[in-house]
């Protein structure tokens, strides 16, 4: 049995798009799991529990899609491994980090458990997110939420293309 989900990843400190692209091929060697896609790099300033702080480094992100025969939370153990290879510290909750790597979508399911929320909590109300994926999935959906253009469309925001050789 194989999943298709949807993978967001981001970075603000050190060499992003090269952490990204290092985070991309570790993912691609992770066994059962397979990349399908992947989007252009976007350019945002963080946004922290206190809202965007421009004096924080600001983030590169891409969204990619993957098959896996993981089930959703041996990905998300598969994933925070690679989180912790490219040197990700978790200190503060949304704070600067080297590599972020979120589960957006599975399936179009919902999941609801301590450590797994599918959709992301968040996905859909950012732009960093919801931009890339668009990219590459013209007609994404997010579960209980509805289509990612509408949603990306009421954030108001449109992230800037950061220029890059293609992801994949
Ligand atoms: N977890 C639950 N559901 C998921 C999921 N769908 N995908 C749990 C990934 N993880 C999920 O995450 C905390 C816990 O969430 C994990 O242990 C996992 O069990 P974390 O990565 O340790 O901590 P975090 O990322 O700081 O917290 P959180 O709340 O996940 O933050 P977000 O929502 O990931 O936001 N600004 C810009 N411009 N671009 C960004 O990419 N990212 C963040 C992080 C903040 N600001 C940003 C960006
Ligand atoms: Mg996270």
């Amino acid at each position: 049995m194989s999943h298709a989900a949807v993978l967001a990843l981001g970075s603000n400190l050190g060499d992003r798009e090269q952490i990204i692209r290092a985070g991309i091929r570790d993912i691609a060697a992770l066994p059962g799991v397979v990349v399908t896609g992947a989007s252009g790099l976007v350019e945002t300033p963080a946004l922290t529990l206190h809202g965007i702080d421009t004096d924080a480094p600001t983030y590169l992100n891409a969204v990619l899609t993957v098959r896996t025969t993981l089930d959703p939370h041996e990905l998300l153990h598969a994933l925070n491994g690679v989180e912790t290879e490219h040197g990700r510290v978790r200190n503060e909750r949304w704070g600067d980090r080297t590599l972020d790597i979120d589960i957006i979508d599975v399936d179009g399911v919902v999941i609801a458990s301590d450590d797994l929320t599918v959709p992301h909590p968040r996905a859909h109300e950012r732009a960093f997110v919801l931009a890339p994926w668009l990219q590459i999935v013209p007609d994404a959906t997010l579960p209980g939420f509805g289509r990612a253009d509408a949603l990306l469309a009421a954030t108001g925001q449109t992230p800037f293309d950061y220029p890059a050789e293609p992801l994949l």
